[in-house]
């Protein structure tokens, strides 16, 4: 049941001959930035549940199907809706269409995603660049790349110290002070937990004692898995809400604000990311 090379090929090739896309670029949407695929022009709709080998999505606020087209020239691939731990999918699911975007032909994954802000000098609706990740799942044995290796897809042990590409988050920052957004973006570590219970008041001091600024659910099995397949990666979380770090608050986290910070940021969101894929270079 566990799908390896051979039907990742296959879906790779049923997605080749259901659009005359050929993408370079690979983006997913974080929840609430589903949006995100709206910018793509002469756009390609594929249900996931029509897609071979693809698992289904759940979650309220995510679409559930792959858009092709174009961004500014650059042919594309856009998941409305992503795949999660919490949604009971073992990690290796979660991951699978990382592979699919691989063997088509992808180079570049740009992912997006909701968080928490732990960094107390974030505000709702910044934008954090990730620089580096905490996969705290993995600190529990739960790592996509468990199990046998196909080298057909990476190496054993791959490296994770430059998982978030230092040109890719350069060039945001050129794009983001171009765009006059430079009072919004930040850059940080974002640490993920598998959800889809939010953070307690103690996790939330934890977490940011061990230097994490921002925390989600999502993100970090994908680009382990992309980074593993050679694909460069940028990452960017949309901080959603503050979280609460002492027992005065009244404050609580939950998914409404969540997707009302995605409508608040999105044409912030799809500036940024569609300026970015306009001057990336290869592709
Ligand atoms: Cl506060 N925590 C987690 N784990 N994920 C989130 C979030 C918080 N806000 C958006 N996504």
């Amino acid at each position: 049941k566990e799908k390896g090379y051979k039907e990742c090929r296959a879906t790779a090739d049923w997605l080749l001959s259901n659009t005359q896309v050929r993408p370079t670029v690979g983006i997913v949407c974080g929840s609430g930035m589903g949006g995100l695929a709206d910018m793509l022009k002469d756009p390609q709709v594929i249900k996931y549940s029509d897609i071979p080998n693809f698992p289904q999505s759940t979650v309220h606020g995510h679409a559930g199907r792959l858009v092709f087209g174009t961004l500014k020239g650059k042919p594309c691939v856009c998941m409305q809706g992503r795949f999660h731990l919490y949604e009971g999918y073992p990690v290796q699911k979660t991951t699978l269409p990382m592979r699919i975007f691989k063997l088509m032909g992808v180079e570049t994954m740009i992912l997006t995603n909701a968080a928490g802000g732990l960094n107390q000098d974030y505000k709702v609706g910044d934008i954090m660049i990730i620089k580096d990740h905490i996969n705290m799942p993995g600190f529990a044995g739960i790592n996509p790349l468990k199990g046998p290796n196909d080298e057909r897809f990476g190496a054993r042990f791959p490296c994770m110290s430059d998982a978030y590409d230092r040109e890719l988050r350069q060039l945001a920052h050129e794009v983001a002070s171009e765009l006059g957004y430079s009072d919004f973006l930040r850059e940080g570590v974002y640490v993920v937990l598998g959800g889809p219970s939010f953070e307690t008041i103690a996790e939330c001091r934890m977490l940011h004692t061990l230097g994490a600024d921002a925390v989600g659910m999502s993100t970090v099995h994908e680009v382990i898995v992309a980074r593993h397949a050679g694909m460069r990666c940028f990452a960017m979380s949309l901080i959603s809400n503050r979280s609460v770090m002492d027992y005065d608050s009244q404050e609580k986290a939950n998914h409404e604000e969540v997707l009302e910070t995605g409508r608040l940021r999105a044409e912030q969101l799809q500036k940024l990311v569609s300026n970015m894929v306009a001057r990336l270079e290869r592709n």
